[in-house]
C-alpha cells in the first residue's frame, strides 16, 4: 500500500514526454489517472497499456490548455468517481522556435504564453478550488532550470518558465492555511518530443541537443514528481531541481566530444 494508492490524479499534456512517464509512474504506485492532451489516439493507447499492466483506472480526456471554455466545462463535468482530484501535474508546455528576441516570431510567443502560462492558470483555477473546499491536494508545477536562469535565445519560452516559478510561489503563499501543497519540479535537459516541437520536426537539429551528453529520461523526472506527491501530508516538497550529471547550468552542459 503506497500514499499513492487510489489517489486521483490528473496529468495535463500526458501524450508524450514527461506527462507520459508521469502516468506510467503514478499507475505503478497504485493511483488512478486521468490523463489529458491534445493527441487523444496517444492517449488511448496509453489507457489501453495502463489498464492492461496497473490496477489504475484511466480517464482520456482530449483538452487543449489554451481552450478556457473547455477547461472550464472538463473540470465540473468530470463523473462522480473522479471529482475528488489528490494530485494536479501541471506539465503540458512547449517551446517554440530559438531565435534573438528581435527575430522571434510573434506567433510561437503566443503559443507558448498560451500553453506555458495561462493553461496552466486555467487548469489549476478549475482544479484548486475543490482541494480548497476539501482542505487535501497537491499541485505539481512542472517548470524548468529555463525558469530559474536565462539563456541566449530562450527569451520567450524562459520568461515563462518564470512565470512558472513566480505563479508556484503565488499559489504556495495563497494556500498556506489551507492543507493543499504546491511543488514545483525544474529539469535541465530531457530527452523527449520538447526539442522536436521546438525546431518544428527537424529531427537532426533535436537530436543535437542531447548529443555526447547523457540527459535526462521522462522517467528521471517522473520519479521525482511522484516522490513529491507521496510525501507525508505534513510535508510540502517546495521545489526540485532536477539536472543531468552532466549539466550545470542552462548553456554549461559538459559534452564528451
Ligand atoms: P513533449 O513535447 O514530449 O510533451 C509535451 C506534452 O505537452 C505533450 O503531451 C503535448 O500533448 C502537451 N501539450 C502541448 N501543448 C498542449 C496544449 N495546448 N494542450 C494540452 N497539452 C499540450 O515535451 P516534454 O515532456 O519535455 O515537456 C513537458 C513539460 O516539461 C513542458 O512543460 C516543458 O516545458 C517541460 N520541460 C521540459 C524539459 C526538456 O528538456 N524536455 C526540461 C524542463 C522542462 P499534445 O501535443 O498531444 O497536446
Ligand atoms: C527545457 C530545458 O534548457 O532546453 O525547459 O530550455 S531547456
Amino acid at each position: 500500500m503506497t500514499r499513492l494508492e487510489k489517489a486521483i490524479v490528473l496529468i495535463t499534456g500526458a501524450s508524450s514526454g514527461i506527462g507520459e512517464a508521469c502516468a506510467r509512474a503514478f499507475a505503478d504506485a497504485g493511483a488512478n489517472l486521468i490523463i489529458t492532451a491534445r493527441r487523444n489516439e496517444r492517449l488511448e493507447q496509453l489507457s489501453q497499456e495502463l489498464r492492461n499492466n496497473h490496477k489504475s483506472d484511466v480517464l482520456a480526456i482530449e483538452l487543449d490548455v489554451r481552450d478556457q471554455q473547455a477547461v472550464e466545462e472538463a473540470i465540473p463535468s468530470l463523473p462522480d468517481a473522479w471529482k475528488k482530484i489528490d494530485v494536479l501535474v501541471n506539465n503540458a508546455g512547449l517551446s517554440r522556435g530559438l531565435d534573438k528576441i528581435y527575430e522571434g516570431k510573434i506567433q510561437d510567443w503566443e503559443e507558448m504564453v498560451d500553453t506555458n502560462v495561462k493553461g496552466l492558470l486555467y487548469v489549476s483555477r478549475a482544479v484548486l478550488p475543490g482541494m480548497v473546499e476539501r482542505n487535501k491536494g497537491t499541485v505539481i508545477n512542472i517548470g524548468s532550470i529555463a525558469g530559474r536562469e536565462v539563456y541566449q535565445k530562450g527569451n520567450v519560452y524562459c520568461a515563462t518558465k518564470f512565470a512558472v516559478d513566480a505563479l508556484t510561489k503565488g499559489m504556495r503563499l495563497d494556500l498556506v492555511d489551507t492543507q493543499v501543497r504546491v511543488c514545483t519540479v525544474d529539469p535541465g535537459l530531457v530527452e523527449t518530443e520538447f526539442s522536436q516541437v521546438r525546431f518544428r520536426g527537424d529531427a537532426e537539429r533535436a537530436k543535437k541537443v542531447y548529443s555526447d551528453m547523457t540527459p535526462l529520461t521522462g522517467d528521471d523526472v517522473a520519479e521525482a514528481v511522484v516522490f513529491a506527491a507521496s510525501r507525508p501530508p505534513h510535508v510540502q516538497c517546495a521545489e526540485i531541481l532536477l539536472l543531468p550529471t552532466d549539466q550545470a547550468g542552462p548553456t554549461m552542459v559538459h559534452r564528451r566530444k
